[in-house]
């Protein structure tokens, strides 16, 4: 009977799924399986810190739509992916991470060095997880893996003992990795139960989640019918804010008027594909229609009074000839009023500040003014995912990365590592905190090794910004949020990248001119001002009450140029 190395089965059901590339760190327990990688088609990226290549990953597999591998030696080196894999699992991004373990004769057995039980680390973070404990067991373990990882869409882990990766298995039954793409749709009487809702109801609001993508033009035609404002999760963004013109923008912390107003003042919300997750920010006294693709999104976040199972796209293609155009638009153009109103507030803090003072939205708005019409923009947990969501303008090519569902720190830069494997020829920008980036600050040699021309752009504002905001926002005067920091720019030029350092208004816009068009890995180290508030849309009499605390007890401290900034900055304008 015919037999294969196990790791030759492993590398061959990845290519039969279609995976191109795997980032991870070399080991002894994963050496066979990365010889027989160098063997095949599959890329081997290799990064600096296995978190790295979890959240790069994730992006790659989203962007480029293939199955993307992750491959790590065992203990430490396997482990250190998750919170990479966290990103990306919640990100519904289709990645498999091989985990090689210490040989079976070793494993669990009174606490073998390096020995870590992964199943215990993954199982809760991923679609599938499984050892492959004999070496006839390989084909079929991988080909369920592969097959949940881009069906179930998340991470699938195998767990890959080095004796069972270098065992020959003898020839089995050939299973292979599947993947459909059905299209769902409510049932008829469930679409007739949606359009008698709908036609109970004057006062309509859209709220568009990541279900939306693929569904722009259905999503339009809908609220052309109803007359209805859309505002959109952040996650639809890229989906939603194009051509547009009942688009409303974002409600929740990071939001606007318009948005948060279309939520709360409808009497009927329709949620498509949207599963945000803040209660506060729904409304207590409309009913509320919800379509997703995933049942447990039904009434999860907020009780609802109709749910329907469907894609978005479709449903809505079946909705549309069922309602008629209405006229009434009071709503609508109450809501575009506000719209307008937060667009004239954006476009007035994209600016240089006093004396030079370079706040972030006038950065931004330069990166949005100079990049590519198809960049793709990342931007790190902090301060500068707000920035990104607010002020880069999307277009139908573009595309925006922001951490809101795992909420991490330093996952810009890494994001666009894969970003730019999967996508060679575009221009990938990342938006990236002085604390975020030093957090992995290891993998800008990535840049270099791997030939990555990444543009970063440092937000160097000396402090872990948004929780000092946060602090000061519940009336605390902020604590350990300060980081000492070198000059970004000369450490990048000294480890090979193009560096250069902003730390004045005044020659900002020629700089983030230059540094796009730089062909090569770049970073733009930029100072910028420590002082601006993320403001929600309403803020709350709490809100303010308790920011005016701060500022009483930052005056009996002393710190009375803080507190002058801080009022200047946000309440003054
Ligand atoms: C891995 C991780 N650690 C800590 C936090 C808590 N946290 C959220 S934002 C933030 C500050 C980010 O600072 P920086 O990267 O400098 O961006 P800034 O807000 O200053 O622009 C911290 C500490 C987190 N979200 N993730
Ligand atoms: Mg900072």
């Amino acid at each position: 009977m015919s037999t294969q190395k196990v790791s030759d089965i492993i590398i061959e059901v990845l290519e039969q799924a279609g995976v191109q590339r795997c980032y991870g760190i070399v080991g002894d327990t994963l050496n066979h399986v990365t010889d027989s990688m160098s063997k095949s088609k599959i890329e081997w990226i290799h990064v600096r810190h296995e978190e790295v290549g979890g959240f790069a990953a994730g992006t790659d597999a989203l962007l480029s739509g293939h199955l993307t591998a992750c491959a790590g030696s065992c203990g430490p080196g396997s482990l250190h992916f998750i919170n990479g894999l966290y990103e990306s699992h919640r990100n519904r991004a289709p990645v498999i991470l091989i985990a090689s373990q210490i040989s079976t004769e070793m494993a669990g057995f009174i606490d073998f060095p390096q020995y870590v039980d992964f199943k215990s680390v993954y199982a809760k973070n991923s679609v599938f997880c499984e050892e492959i404990t004999q070496p006839s067991q390989a084909r079929h373990i991988m080909s369920m893996a592969c097959q949940a990882a881009l069906t179930k869409r998340g991470v699938a882990v195998v767990i890959v003992p080095a004796n069972i990766s270098e065992a020959s298995a003898e020839a089995g039954l050939p299973f292979v990795p599947r993947q459909t793409h059905p299209d769902i749709l409510p049932s008829q009487f469930e679409l007739k139960q949606i359009v008698e809702l709908i036609s109970q109801h004057q006062k309509i609001g859209i709220y568009a989640g990541a279900g939306c993508e693929d569904a722009h033009d259905q999503l339009v035609a809908f609220a052309e019918k109803l007359k209805a404002p859309v505002a959109h999760t952040s996650r639809a963004k890229d989906f939603v804010e194009y051509d547009n013109p009942y688009n409303m923008g974002m409600t929740g912390i990071f939001g606007n008027k318009a948005g948060y107003h279309t939520l709360m003042d409808c009497d009927l919300l329709i949620l498509l594909g949207a599963d945000f997750a803040w209660a506060q920010y729904y409304p207590s006294h409309a009913k509320i229609l919800q379509i997703d693709i995933d049942p447990t999104h039904l009434g999860r976040r907020h009780p609802i009074t109709l749910g329907a199972v469907g894609k978005i796209s479709s449903t809505l293609n079946a909705l549309l000839p069922l309602l008629e155009t209405r006229q009434e638009r009071a709503f609508l153009d109450h809501c575009l009023e506000l719209k307008h109103h937060s667009d004239e507030t954006r476009h007035k803090e994209e600016r240089v500040g006093k004396d030079g003072l370079i706040h972030p939205q006038y950065l931004v708005s330069l990166l949005n003014r100079y990049a590519d019409q198809d960049a793709i923009f990342f931007g790190d947990g902090g301060s500068p995912m707000v920035w990104v969501l607010r002020h880069i303008d999307v277009n139908g090519k573009r595309r925006t990365f922001t951490s809101l569902l795992h909420g991490t720190m330093a996952n810009a830069m890494p994001q666009a590592l894969g970003a730019q494997k999967a996508f060679p020829k575009r221009q990938i920008i990342a938006l990236c905190g002085d604390g975020g980036l030093a957090m992995l600050l290891g993998d800008l040699l990535t840049t270099i090794q791997e030939k990555l021309p990444i543009k970063i752009v440092v937000f160097n504002n000396s402090s872990l910004n948004f929780v000092e905001l946060e602090q000061k926002v519940e009336g605390m005067l902020d604590h350990y949020t300060d980081l000492v920091n070198p000059d970004f720019g000369k450490l990048a030029s000294v480890i090979g990248l193009h560096g250069q350092t902003v730390t004045h208004g005044a020659g900002l816009e020629q700089a983030v001119e230059q540094f796009l068009k730089h062909d090569g890995p770049a970073l733009l180290d930029v100072h910028t001002n420590p002082m601006e508030l993320v403001m929600p849309p309403d803020p709350n009499l709490n809100q303010v009450s308790s920011t005016s605390l701060y500022a009483i007890k930052a005056l009996m401290s002393g710190r009375v140029d803080d507190v002058k900034n801080l009022l200047v900055n946000n309440f003054i304008k």
